[in-house]
């Protein structure tokens, strides 16, 4: 049997699209057909500097927006070594959240460009598949109430979603909008259907390198 390398699938959207739900949902399914799967989810609040980056989330303490930018990507760089280790070994693996929710949310702050937020995230390992969860502002918001987490304000999610909007149009990615507003096992259907083809062919192909 030939080798092949696990696959790297991201799951975007603004909060409460339902990403988390659909991640876990993805990871059993592909389990469920026999093939090696595992989560991953961004920020990684466990480490030294995920831990940085949830105190300023749940706001006990206070970072310079351009040093918060970093840190998430930071975050991303230190678990790169992880992420190849699990691809090469064939595990595909399913994120929650990636650099286009670093670019999205501090370009959403007066006085970032899309430029500048994404040239930290330059060259790491290229998503095979970025799944967008579209869901309007208005339907998010009638999914419950906002946390008490930072940017948890339904203005500067209006923000984001159009960041995301403008990420979406760069087609060096593999994007595919997902409608979120329908039931669960629909959104599930589709996410599995795509994430099916994509390793399908993607497990033959070296990882690419992101915005590079
Ligand atoms: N977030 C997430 C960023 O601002 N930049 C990033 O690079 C990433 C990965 O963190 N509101 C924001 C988006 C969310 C918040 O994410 C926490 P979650 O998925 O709620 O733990
Ligand atoms: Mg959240």
């Amino acid at each position: 049997m030939t080798f092949r390398r696990g696959v790297l699938i991201v799951l975007e959207g603004v909060d409460r699209a339902g990403k988390s739900t659909q991640c876990a949902r993805l990871v059993q399914a592909l389990q469920q057909n026999g093939r090696r799967a595992e989560i991953i989810r961004f920020p990684d609040r466990t480490t030294q500097i995920g831990q940085l980056i949830s105190s300023y989330l749940e706001k006990k303490s206070n970072l310079e927006d351009h040093t918060v930018h970093l840190l998430f990507s930071a975050n991303r760089w230190e678990l790169v070594p992880l992420i190849r280790e699990k691809l090469e070994q064939g595990i595909n693996l399913v994120v929650d959240r990636y650099a286009f929710s670093g670019v999205a949310f501090t370009s959403a702050k007066p006085g970032f460009s899309l430029d500048w937020c994404k040239q930290p995230d330059v060259g790491l390992p290229k998503p095979d598949l970025v799944m967008f969860l579209q869901l309007s502002p208005e339907v998010a918001a009638q999914r419950g109430q906002f946390g008490a987490e930072r940017y948890e304000i339904s203005s500067f999610q209006q923000t984001v979603q159009q960041r995301f909007e403008e990420i979406r149009n760069d087609t060096s990615i593999n994007w595919k909008v997902i409608d979120a507003s329908r039931s669960i096992e629909e959104v599930h259907t589709d996410i599995k259907s795509a994430s099916e083809k994509t390793i399908d062919v993607a497990q033959h192909l070296p990882v690419g390198e992101l915005w590079r």
